[in-house]
């Protein structure tokens, strides 16, 4: 099993932020900013490239959990920046569906 399905089965311990039936937010360990979060599907879907027509509502409801966790943590305001890192030139390392929600400081463009 998938390091975050064992997060989202509550195998290994987390900072949960919000979830519900469908997903789960939390804290990720390697804070690319004041506020980092990831959302992720409860399901295993392995990416951004392997979702398909039938995750099309799981992957709006993660979208609008970011937006919770965004509000919940106070950067909705001020603004906030979500990346989905898909393949390995993008820098995705764990291959289980993840929204970055990242906040609390001013963001660069373009992203490294
Ligand atoms: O992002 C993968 C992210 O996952 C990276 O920012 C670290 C984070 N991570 C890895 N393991 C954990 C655990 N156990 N808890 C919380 N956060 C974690 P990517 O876009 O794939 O590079």
């Amino acid at each position: 099993m998938c390091i975050f399905c064992k997060i989202a089965n509550k195998e290994i311990p987390t900072k949960v932020v919000l979830e519900d039936d469908d997903w789960l937010a939390f804290h990720d360990t390697n804070p690319q900013a004041p506020t980092h979060v990831l959302v992720i599907p409860k399901r295993h879907v392995a990416g951004l490239r392997e979702a398909t027509p039938e995750d099309q509502a799981l992957l709006g409801k993660v979208l609008l959990g970011a937006q919770q966790v965004a509000q919940k943590l106070g950067i909705g305001d001020s603004g906030f920046r979500t990346v989905i890192n898909s393949g390995a030139n993008a820098g995705q390392t764990v291959f289980h569906l993840h929204v970055h929600v990242l906040g609390g400081r001013a963001m660069g463009w373009p992203p490294g």
